[in-house]
């Protein structure tokens, strides 16, 4: 089976939402050149790990803290929504099952379920996600989750791929950072059943309940995609890439090893070629390649621009050098995280307009959370206490 017995009803909500509220029109309803549109300020993020997310994440902090936009947040300051358990209405401080649904904004990582989101968010909410190439991304997870039960005991990518099954146990409960973790995140079983049929409900349920599927291979054509369909400006969705590795523990994969992750990965793999076909199928049918291509000019001028302005570097640094520990992101696995230094003597609000672009989501989270609830004592290292909901393992 794609799921275990409560996914499969979990299936079943998806093919009433199918039928029933499904996204109208996708997302291709957002504005057209000369048209007046109202930016939408309810969204859900479904931040998928080790795909460009936490860049998006800081475009979605940024937008919402200059506005006071309130945000879906873990409770008691934790960094994620329950994870790796589905998600659950209570992992977020402050709701209220009492009260409609009422954030504007959800964006910390957590394990896809519908259901419990629409308790949290209002109906009107524009959902979207970022794929990124199955390929890439366990090259990523391998070297980022080196730790994990999985990948622990494996020299290098080659060599876990060659025989997974001495490696791999579908019921160890970190077993998605090593398969088809995009398929995990959006809610699916990563150890399924990936015959024909069973991807192709995959694929229209997620097409259901999203308005947009990025592309990070494409991340700024995906910008100009986002912001068009939100109906917000160039300068909203400007950024620079964040939890992006240093080179040193980048490492080359052999073509066998990319077919070898291909099969193994075979749901992400259909999951993104899917996605990334459709992604282009969207610029063409909504703006055409050639004004894609002025916006992201636009786009990359703005950062160049804004790279000038804030950076004393020019460009990322190594952890070892970045002189303020409030800029300095979470060092994980065998990955080393690169980060930035802000130009000395800026004047008080370009200071914290730069600060903001390059502060790491796990700093950036807690000051959204101060700010939202300042009368809460933040204790980031206690687990959240929440009720077992979906507390179970997703084979
Ligand atoms: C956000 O809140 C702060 C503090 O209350 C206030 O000074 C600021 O004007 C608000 N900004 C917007 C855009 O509402
Ligand atoms: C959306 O939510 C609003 C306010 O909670 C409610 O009045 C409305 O009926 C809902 N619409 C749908 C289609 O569920
Ligand atoms: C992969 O397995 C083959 C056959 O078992 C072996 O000859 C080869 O050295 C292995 N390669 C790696 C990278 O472990
Ligand atoms: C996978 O699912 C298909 C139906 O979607 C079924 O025909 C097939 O037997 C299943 N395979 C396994 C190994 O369970
Ligand atoms: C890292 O690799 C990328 C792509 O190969 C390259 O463009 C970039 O210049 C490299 N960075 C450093 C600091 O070597
Ligand atoms: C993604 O789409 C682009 C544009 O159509 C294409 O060039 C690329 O090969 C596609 N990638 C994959 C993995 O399908
Ligand atoms: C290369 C490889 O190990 N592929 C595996 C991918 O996963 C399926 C089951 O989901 C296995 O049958 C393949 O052997």
């Amino acid at each position: 089976q794609m799921m275990g017995p409560k996914g499969f009803v979990y299936m079943g909500r998806i093919i009433m939402l199918l039928f029933g509220t499904a996204k109208e029109g996708g997302s291709t309803s957002s504005p057209s050149q000369g048209s007046t549109c109202m930016p939408k300020t309810h969204v859900v993020f479904l931040k998928v790990h080790k795909s460009a997310s936490s860049t998006v994440m800081n475009i979605l902090f940024r937008f919402g803290d200059t506005r006071n936009l309130s945000f879906a947040l873990p409770s008691n300051g934790a960094t994620q929504l329950f994870y790796p358990h589905y998600f659950t209405a209570a992992a977020v401080q402050g709701f209220s099952p009492k009260k409609d649904p009422q954030f504007h904004i959800m964006c910390h990582h957590m394990r896809f379920f519908q259901p419990e989101v629409a308790r949290v968010m209002p109906n009107t909410s524009f959902y979207f996600s970022i794929l990124r190439n199955p390929i890439h991304l366990m090259e990523s997870s391998f070297a980022y989750y080196k730790g994990s039960s999985a990948f622990a005991k494996a020299k290098n990518l080659e060599e876990f791929l060659n025989d997974t099954s001495k490696f791999y146990s579908a019921s160890t409960s970190d077993s998605q950072y090593a398969k088809n973790l995009m398929t995990f995140d959006f809610g699916y079983n990563h150890n399924g059943n990936f015959s024909a049929k069973n991807v192709q409900l995959m694929l229209r349920a997620i097409e259901a309940q999203f308005d947009l599927l990025l592309i990070s291979e494409y991340f700024d054509e995906s910008m100009v995609l986002l912001k068009e369909a939100l109906c917000w400006d160039l300068d909203d969705v400007v950024s620079f890439p964040l939890n992006s590795r240093d080179n040193s523990s980048k490492s080359h994969l052999s073509k066998d090893t990319i077919e070898k992750i291909k099969s193994w990965n075979k749901s992400d793999w259909e999951l993104y070629v899917h996605f990334n076909r459709t992604f282009w199928e969207k610029i063409d049918g909504h703006m055409g390649r050639e004004r894609m291509q002025q916006e992201v000019r636009a786009l990359q001028q703005k950062r160049e621009q804004l790279a000038k302005i804030c950076l004393q570097e020019g460009g990322s640094v190594a952890p070892m050098k970045i002189a303020d520990p409030a800029l300095a992101p979470l060092q994980y696995g065998k990955a080393k995280i690169l980060g930035y230094n802000i130009k000395p003597g800026l004047d008080r609000a370009t200071r914290q307009m730069c600060q903001h672009l390059v502060t790491p989501e796990l700093q950036y989270s807690s000051l959204l959370y101060r700010k939202q609830f300042p009368q809460k004592t933040l204790t980031p290292r206690n687990p959240a206490h929440l009720p077992n909901l979906y507390n179970r393992r997703a084979v």
